[in-house]
């Protein structure tokens, strides 16, 4: 088996979240998803997400390309993810491009592009406006 693991917020889905793991789910044939706790987006963006982790969770487990998700506690913790999963590609959107690389001891790391002109927080502004 070839796991591919990559991690997100995944709050309000939208295309750019879907593109990006279907794109991961082509690089192996078994998708872990690391959903980030609402304490860790607390941490991160000192806000909660919009929806809460266990919904987040369901969502994601639904989706064809996803075959496993669980729940990131910490950004410190990928190392110990990648191997409780026997990862052997870690995928992360270009935003993160660098802040992972340290990780290629543990599996190879790759940054694919990010979906332009599509983002949770542009998402909310805009209901917000309406
Ligand atoms: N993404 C994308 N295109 C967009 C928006 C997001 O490809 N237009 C990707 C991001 O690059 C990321 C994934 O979708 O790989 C999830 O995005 P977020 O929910 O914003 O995740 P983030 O808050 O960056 O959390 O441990 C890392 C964090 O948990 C990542």
């Amino acid at each position: 088996m070839n796991t591919v693991i990559t991690f997100g917020t995944f709050d309000v889905l939208h295309v750019g979240h879907i593109n990006i793991l279907e794109r991961a789910r082509a690089k192996g044939d078994h998708l872990v998803v690391g959903v980030s706790s609402d304490k860790l987006n607390f941490e991160k963006k000192a806000r909660y997400p919009v929806y809460k982790e266990n919904d987040r969770v369901k969502i994601i487990k639904s989706l064809r390309c996803v075959d496993q998700v669980f729940i990131e506690e910490s950004l410190e913790l990928k190392a110990e993810y990648i191997k409780q999963h026997q990862a052997s590609v870690l995928v992360m959107g270009d935003d993160w491009k660098g802040r992972f690389d340290h990780l290629s001891e543990f599996c190879e790391v790759l940054y694919l592009a990010r979906t332009p002109s599509v983002s949770t927080s542009e998402i909310i502004e805009i209901v917000k406006s309406i």
